[in-house]
């Protein structure tokens, strides 16, 4: 095996052996085949498109198939080889309705290959289609085309959340496939693909947008919350991930029924939302970022889902306990399919003691998302204007187990007072129970939300700028982020395509990048590795 899209990857240069993440070979084979069989499904659905064929299921089935080789997705071979049978299918049927269209389709590669009949065989079929026996010649072109695949997969991850609330847009689906197929082209040059990757942080920009407004149309817009990190006598249901429908059924499916729901990593956010915060029974938050899982679920005396990324691999002391949805899925733990029935959840919540008793750990703040922020928006330029705050700080992203990431700790902790801190994604765990006090009342550390919700952070960032008549680049605002997987690569495309520029990224840069692109982006936005938390406020602030 050979991956590297992760920033955990072994050595800093790529997982051979095992994922550090616990991604067999077996499975690593299969996502490889997975995504070179959604190349062939993308090539045959342009040629489609260009015949006026379009259909829905193709378009979305892309999406959820990139989407389940995101990092600490799906682990599950049986399901990969699922989700490759079907790309097959919808890749023959398609063939055939283009054909009769008059549609000329390519006559070799992924969009004719034939499917071995066993897991073995197809296992080595994906042997063949990995990372390094489709390299490009030129290792700069390899790199572009590695980060605009990993870049699609986080546009498949917002576009597939935005999609199960109804919201889509087909100009999302088309760039997934054009994407994916352009991989298999050879005659693009540098500049062509430099364009690309930028037309894929355009891209997740408008799927960031139809999420946001599938979340915010559904549950109306997070409002200011104090959110328990205790617990309440009884029995107990976590909720993982970041799909805010499933919490909702959840949250529907155990009314009345003696269960408290808490959330767990980057659902926190969700207490915010009005839709969601009404249930009486949805109680607080347990646990912190998805790197702490195996300790802090084994505690956890109730049954736990997890909707998204981040799982880590289940142990035999919490195994029973633990259930997967949607496209999650981990070998011999129970998947809630389709219908979501969470009873069998429900079922192991009740047999389980939950909670012996009530117990009080204090309470962090959430539902600072673009609406609640910008509603105070003359009191913050005011502050700014009055010189009480200095400088605003997003320190955001993705947690991980990297010692090196308690840089975003110690940053945070030494930003002077007269700054604020905005913040999203699960690396806020790294500082999220801090008590940083406020300015004018209001308070200093701002959670935007889940990764999910970096539209509101570029919202915010948008008014700020126009508020101040002047570019976003030009406001005294310093991005400090923090990433580990593909949706995080969504984001920064965006942001680089947005043109911002003096990005601080740690705790270490991607793998994939190769030492002329990076170069590239060091020239064209000033991009830099997080140094020490001192060096780099000293730099920030003068
Ligand atoms: Fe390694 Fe990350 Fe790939 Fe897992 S996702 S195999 S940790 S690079
Ligand atoms: Fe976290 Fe997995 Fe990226 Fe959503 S939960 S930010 S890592």
């Amino acid at each position: 095996m050979f991956c590297y899209q992760c920033e955990q990857t072994a050595k800093g240069t790529g997982c051979e052996k095992i994922g550090i993440c616990g991604k067999d070979p077996e499975t690593a084979a299969l996502q490889d085949l997975l995504i070179y069989t959604l190349k062939g499904l993308s090539q045959v659905a342009l040629i489609g498109r260009e015949k006026g064929i379009n259909p829905k299921e193709v378009n979305v089935f892309i999406a959820e198939a990139t989407f389940s080789t995101l990092t600490n997705v799906n682990f599950d071979p049986q399901a990969v080889a699922e989700l490759i049978k079907k790309a097959v299918e919808l890749r023959d049927e398609l063939k055939a309705q283009v054909v009769q269209a008059g549609g000329k389709l390519p006559v070799n590669g992924p969009a004719n290959f034939k499917l071995a009949d066993s897991l073995q065989g197809m296992i080595a079929q994906g042997e063949e289609h990995g990372i390094l026996a489709e390299k490009d010649p030129d290792s700069d072109i390899h790199s572009l085309k590695q980060t605009l695949i990993y870049g699609l997969k986080g546009i498949a991850a917002y576009a597939d959340h935005a999609q199960i609330l109804g919201q889509e847009d087909d100009r999302v689906y088309e760039f997934l496939q054009r994407g994916l197929a352009a991989t298999l082209r050879s005659d693009l040059k540098l500049e062509e693909w430099i364009e690309m990757v930028l037309e894929a942080g355009k891209i997740n920009l408008l799927t960031m947008e139809l999420l946001d407004r599938a979340n915010t149309s559904t549950y109306g817009h997070p409002v200011p919350t104090q959110v328990p990190l205790g617990a309440k006598k009884g029995k107990a249901i976590l909720v993982s991930g970041h799909d805010l429908r499933d919490l909702e059924l959840i949250l529907q499916q155990t009314e009345g029924k003696g269960i408290y729901v808490y959330t767990h990593g980057e659902m926190l956010p969700c207490h915010g939302y009005p839709e969601l915060k009404k249930y009486p029974h949805f109680y607080g938050h347990y646990g912190t970022a998805w790197q702490n899982q195996q300790k802090e679920f084994a505690q956890f005396p109730g049954a736990i889902v997890m909707t998204t990324n981040c799982i880590q691999k289940p142990l035999d002391n919490y195994k029973q306990n633990i259930f997967t949805t949607g496209l999650v899925a981990w070998p011999g733990v129970t998947h809630i399919g389709q219908d979501k029935d969470f009873g069998p959840v429900i079922k192991r919540a009740l047999e389980l003691e939950g909670f012996a008793q009530d117990t009080d750990k204090g309470t962090v703040m959430v539902g600072f998302a673009r609406n609640a922020v910008l509603s105070v928006a003359d009191k913050v330029i005011a502050a700014v204007k009055a010189g009480k705050i200095r400088h605003f700080f997003l320190v955001g992203g993705c947690d991980g187990a990297r010692p090196a990431r308690n840089y975003y700790t110690e940053i945070v902790e030494k930003i002077p007072q007269d700054c604020l801190i905005l913040t999203l994604g699960c690396g806020k765990f790294k500082f999220f129970d801090k008590q940083l006090g406020d300015i004018d009342g209001i308070p200093r550390l701002l959670d935007l939300g889940q990764c999910n919700d970096a539209y509101s952070a570029i919202q915010i960032a948008l008014a700020l700028a126009k508020a101040f008549d002047c570019e976003v680049n030009d406001l005294p605002l310093s991005l400090i982020i923090s990433w580990y997987e593909q949706k995080a690569v969504a984001i920064l495309l965006t942001l680089l395509s947005l043109g911002i520029k003096d990005i601080r990224l740690g705790p270490t840069l991607p793998a994939f990048i190769s030492p002329n692109v990076l170069d590239y982006l060091v020239k064209n936005y000033n991009i830099k590795p997080i140094s020490s938390a001192e060096e780099d406020l000293k730099a920030i602030l003068g």
